[in-house]
C-alpha cells in the first residue's frame, strides 16, 4: 500500500499519543523521530517476516557478509527513501510545520566501523536488498561505536561513543536465536566410537545473542537482516561467573570497536572478538540449514549458503566451519575441507604490510585451542599437498604458521575458493606483488571486484536538489536504473542545465558554510573553491601534501601573489595511538588557525578542520565540494570511496593514479580529471633501489623548500614539536610516502585547478561529466558481479513488496 500524507498524519498522532502522550505540537525531535522510526518499522515488518518464510520455502542460495565493522550511518531516511515513503513523510511533515531533516537529526550514527570497509559493508547490505538478493549480514554489536573525535587546543581528544544510550529503533533481540561460543581451557582428543572427539575442561563459555536489524531494499527489494551479535553470560553457567569484573569480562567483548583503520595490532580483545562473531555467525548458518531447511546433508551446503570473509578479521571462519563439520556433525576432514573451499571467499581491502593480521600461536593455542590444533592441521595438509610439487620456498612462503605466528590473510586464501581485491590496480598489485606466490599456486581463484557507493543516499538523500535536476533532464528512471545517468552528458552544452547545476552546488555550499560558522564560528566565502579532503588520517593518504599546499599558498598571498579565493575543508580521525597522524591533525589545526585569523590574508583562503568526520557530516560536506582530494602515494590505497561519492555530487577530482582514481580516470577521461604524481612504476623503483633522497629534492627546490621550512622556522605558532616531527618525516631517506617526489607535479595540478575554476563554464562542464558517468560505480553493479562470479546467487522470487 502506498502510504498517502493523510495517512501518515493519523499514524503519527496515533504514535505520539500511545508512546508519549504528546501531540505534533508538544512533541520534541526526539519524540518524533521515535515516532516516525515506529510508522517505519510497521512499513517493513510484514514484509521482513513474509520474506524469512520465502527464503526457507524456496530454498535460495543465501549469502552472509561476515565483517568485524558495519558502518550505515543513520537509517530513518534511508528506510524512508527505500520504502517510497520519502517524499510524501518529508510533505506531511512540512504540512504539520515539521522538518524532516530536524527530526532525522535525533538519530544517532550506527558508526560500527572505521572507514571505507565498514561503510561498504553497509552499502553492500543495502545493495543485496535493493537487487533482490537474500544476504545478511554478520557483525558484532559495539556498545560503544567509533569514538567523538574533539579538538582541544589543535590536539584530537577522543570520547566514548554512546550511541545506545538512547535506545535504538531499529534493532531487535532475538533471544531465541542465542548460541554458545567457547575460550580457552583444554582440550584433548577423545576416541568416541571411532570418532576422535574433543573433550573441553575449564574453557569458559559465552552466551552470544543475536540483535537483528532490518536492511530495507529500494523500491521493489526485498527485507533482509544484518544480525549483530552481544555477549552475555549463560543463565546456566551464572554460577561460572560470580564477581562483577569475570562479568565485565563478558560484556566488554562486544563493548568497543577497535579504532583502527588499515592498521592492525594484536591484541587478545580483539581476536576474542573475532572468534566470538565468526562462531556465533556460523552456528547459527548451521542450525538454519539442519532445522530449519531441515537439511542432514552437510556436502550438499554450498549449494545453500556462501561465506563471505571481508577482509582477514573474519578469517577464522574457515577453521571454525572446519571445526563444526568434523567435530560436531561427524564429517571426514577432506569432505569438511571440500565444502568449507567451496563456501567461503576473501575479500583484501589492503597491501600494507602493518595492516596484515598475524596472531601469535601461544595466545591463539591459549585463547582457542581447538582452532588452532584445527589451523595446525590445515597448515600441515597444505605443505604437505605442495611438496614435491613447488619449491621449499614458495611453501615457505606461503604456509600459513611461520615464525610463531598464524598468517590470516595466507588462512584465508587458502580456504578460500574466490580472492579479490577492490580496484583493478589493488587486484593487479595482489597478482604480480604482495601475493605473487598464491597467484601463481591458484590463478583461477583470483578476481577484481571493483567497490561501489550507495548512489541513493549520496544523490537522492545527500543531494536532493541534484536529483531533482536529473529527474527534469533524463526522467526519472535514473533512480532505479543507474545506467541512465549517462544520459546527463547530452546536455554538456545546454547553458540552462549547465547553471541550474552551478546553482545547486551554490546552494549546497551556502548550506555548508551556514553549518561551519555554526561549529566553528568561522565565516567562510561560498563563492570560493570548496576543497575537500574527507577520509581517516593516514600518513598514505597524504594531509600532509594538502598541508603543504596550503602553506605555498599562504606564503603566495603574504608575498602579493594572487589565487582564486579556497576554503580547505578536512575531515579525519587519527586512530588514537597513531602518534605521527595526530601530530598531522594538531599542525593543520595550527596553520587553519593562522591563516584564517591573518588580516593579510583576508578571506582568500580558509582552512577549516571539521570535528568528528561520520557518515552524518559526509552528507553535509560531499555535496558541497568543488575539488575533490585523492592524493595517496600511487599502490597504497587499495580503492578508496570517498572519491567515488565526491564524483557523483559533481566535485572534480584531483588524483593519484592510485586505486578507484585509475577507473574514474577512464570513465570521464584525462581531461576531467586532474591527475598527477608517480606512477606505479616509479613507486616501485624508488622502493627497490632505495633511491629516494628527499633532501636533494628540498635543497634544489626553493619553493618546496620554503613550504617545508614553514614547519621549523617559527611561522606556525604553538607547534613546533610537531612541526619538527613533519619536517624530520618529510625528509627522512627513503620516507615510504614519497610526499616530497609528488609535491611540484600537485604545484601544477593545483595551478591547473585554478586556471579551469576561471573559466566557469568548462568547469560545470567537466562536473556534469563526473556526475553522469559517477553511474560506473553504483553498488549495485559491484553487487551484481558478487552474485554472479563469486556466490552464485539467484534471485529470491517475491510479490512485489507490499508496504
Ligand atoms: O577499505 C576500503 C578501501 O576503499 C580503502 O582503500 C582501504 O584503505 C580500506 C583493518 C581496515 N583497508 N583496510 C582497512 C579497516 C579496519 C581495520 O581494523 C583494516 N580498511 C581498508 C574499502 O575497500
Amino acid at each position: 500500500m502506498q502510504l498517502t500524507k493523510e495517512e501518515f498524519k493519523k499514524r503519527l498522532e496515533r504514535k505520539l499519543d500511545n508512546y508519549f502522550e504528546e501531540d505534533v505540537k508538544s512533541a520534541s525531535n526526539s519524540d518524533l523521530y521515535a515516532a516516525v522510526s515506529a510508522i517505519v518499522r510497521d512499513g517493513y515488518t510484514p514484509q521482513w517476516r513474509r520474506i524469512r518464510i520465502a527464503e526457507t520455502n524456496q530454498k535460495q542460495k543465501q549469502v552472509y557478509y561476515f565483517s568485524i565493522e558495519f558502518l550505515p550511518g543513520t537509517l530513518l531516511k534511508s528506510n524512508l527513501l527505500n520504502l517510497g515513503w520519502l517524499k510524501t513523510v518529508r510533505e506531511a511533515l512540512a504540512d504539520l510545520h515539521l522538518d524532516l531533516d530536524k527530526i532525522a537529526a535525533a538519530e544517532p550514527d550506527m558508526a560500527l566501523g572505521n572507514g571505507g570497509l565498514g561503510r561498504l559493508a553497509a552499502a553492500f547490505m543495502d545493495s543485496l536488498a535493493s537487487t533482490g538478493y537474500t544476504g545478511n549480514g554478520n557483525g558484532i554489536r559495539y556498545k560503544y561505536g567509533l569514538f567523538k573525535q574533539k579538538f582541544v587546543n589543535g590536539y584530537q581528544k577522543e570520547l566514548p561513543n554512546d550511541w545506545l544510550k538512547k535506545e535504538d529503533h531499529w534493532e531487535v533481540r532475538r533471544e531465541s536465536k542465542s548460541v554458545l561460543v567457547r575460550f580457552g581451557g583444554k582440550v584433548n582428543m577423545v576416541d568416541d566410537n571411532g570418532w576422535m572427539t574433543p573433550q573441553y575442561e575449564g574453557e569458559r563459555v559465552v552466551r552470544a545473542v543475536p540483535y537483528d536489524v532490518a536492511v530495507v531494499g529500494y523500491k521493489d527489494g526485498l527485507t533482509n537482516t544484518l544480525r549483530l551479535w552481544d555477549a552475555e553470560v549463560p543463565p546456566e553457567e551464572e554460577l561460572n561467573y560470580p564477581t562483577i569484573t569475570d562479568r565485565r569480562r563478558v560484556e566488554d567483548l562486544t563493548s568497543i570497536l577497535y579504532p583502527d583503520d588499515s592498521n592492525y595490532e594484536g591484541r587478545l580483545l580483539r581476536l576474542k572478538q573475532e572468534y566470538f562473531f565468526v562462531s556465533a555467525g556460523l552456528q547459527s548458518i548451521l542450525n538454519y540449514y539442519t532445522k530449519d531447511l531441515d537439511n542432514k546433508d552437510l556436502t550438499k551446503l554450498p549449494n545453500y549458503v556462501a561465506v563471505h570473509i571481508n577482509d582477514t578479521h573474519p578469517a577464522m571462519a574457515i577453521a571454525e566451519l572446519m571445526r563444526l563439520l568434523v567435530d560436531e556433525h561427524r564429517v571426514d576432514w577432506d569432505t569438511a575441507w571440500n565444502i568449507t573451499q567451496k563456501v567461503m571467499s576473501y575479500t583484501n581491502h589492503t597491501i600494507m604490510a602493518e595492516a596484515m593480521e598475524k596472531w601469535d600461536v601461544n595466545m591463539m593455542s591459549q585463547l582457542l585451542p581447538r582452532i588452532m590444533q584445527i589451523i595446525t592441521e590445515i597448515d600441515r595438509r597444505f605443505c604437505v599437498g605442495l611438496k614435491g610439487h613447488v619449491s621449499d620456498d614458495v611453501i615457505e612462503r606461503t604456509r600459513i604458521i611461520k615464525n610463531g605466528q598464524v598468517q590470516m590473510a595466507h588462512l584465508a586464501i587458502i580456504g578460500s575458493h574466490s580472492i579479490n581485491g577492490v580496484a583493478a590496480l589493488h587486484t593487479q598489485l595482489l597478482e604480480t606483488k604482495v601475493l605473487k606466490d598464491f597467484y601463481n599456486l591458484y590463478p583461477d581463484r583470483f578476481n577484481n571486484k571493483t567497490n561501489g557507493i550507495t548512489l541513493r543516499r549520496w544523490l537522492q538523500i545527500a543531494n536532493p536538489e541534484l536529483s531533482d535536476l536529473l529527474d527534469e533532464t533524463i526522467g526519472k528512471n535514473w533512480r532505479n536504473d543507474s545506467d541512465e545517468m549517462l544520459n546527463f552528458e547530452k546536455y554538456y552544452h545546454d547553458t540552462k542545465v549547465l547553471h541550474k547545476l552551478s546553482d545547486i552546488k551554490l546552494d549546497n555550499k551556502k548550506k555548508l558554510a551556514k553549518f561551519i560558522k555554526e561549529r566553528t564560528g568561522i565565516v567562510v566565502d561560498p563563492t570560493a573553491i570548496f576543497d575537500v579532503q574527507v577520509k581517516r588520517l593516514h600518513a598514505y593518504k597524504r594531509q600532509t601534501l594538502k598541508l603543504l599546499h596550503i602553506l605555498k599558498l599562504y606564503q603566495d598571498l603574504k608575498a602579493g601573489i594572487d589565487h582564486p579565493k579556497r576554503v580547505v575543508i578536512f575531515g579525519a580521525k587519527a586512530a588514537p595511538s597513531y602518534v605521527f597522524a595526530k601530530q598531522v591533525i594538531k599542525v593543520i589545526n595550527e596553520t587553519a588557525n593562522m591563516i584564517n585569523n591573518d588580516p593579510d590574508v583576508n578571506d582568500k583562503l580558509k582552512v577549516i578542520f571539521l570535528e568528528d568526520y561520520d557518515v552524518s557530516l559526509a552528507e553535509r560536506i560531499i555535496p558541497a565540494a568543488d575539488v575533490s582530494e585523492q592524493i595517496s602515494t600511487t599502490t597504497k590505497e587499495a580503492s578508496g570511496t570517498s572519491n567515488m561519492k565526491l564524483m557523483a555530487n559533481g566535485a572534480l577530482t584531483v588524483a593519484t593514479m592510485d586505486g578507484a582514481n585509475i577507473e574514474i580516470k577512464d570513465a570521464v577521461g584525462e581531461d576531467n580529471i586532474f591527475s598527477f604524481g608517480l606512477n606505479k612504476d616509479q613507486v616501485y623503483k624508488y622502493y627497490a633501489e632505495h633511491s629516494y633522497h628527499p633532501r636533494e629534492m628540498y635543497e634544489n627546490d626553493a619553493v618546496m623548500k620554503k613550504a617545508v621550512d614553514a614547519l621549523i622556522d617559527g611561522t606556525i605558532p604553538n607547534c613546533s614539536a610537531e612541526g619538527q616531527a613533519l619536517f624530520n618525516n618529510f625528509l627522512g631517506d627513503n620516507e615510504q610516502f614519497l610526499v616530497l617526489a609528488d609535491f611540484e607535479a600537485y604545484l601544477r595540478a593545483q595551478a591547473k585547478i585554478e586556471q579551469t575554476w576561471k573559466q566557469k563554464r568548462l568547469w560545470e562542464q567537466m562536473s556534469l561529466v563526473n556526475i553522469a558517468h559517477s553511474e560506473r560505480f553504483d553498488v549495485d553493479k559491484t553487487i551484481e558481479r558478487y552474485a554472479e562470479d563469486i556466490w552464485h546467487l539467484k534471485k529470491l522470487e517475491v510479490e512485489k513488496a507490499d508496504r
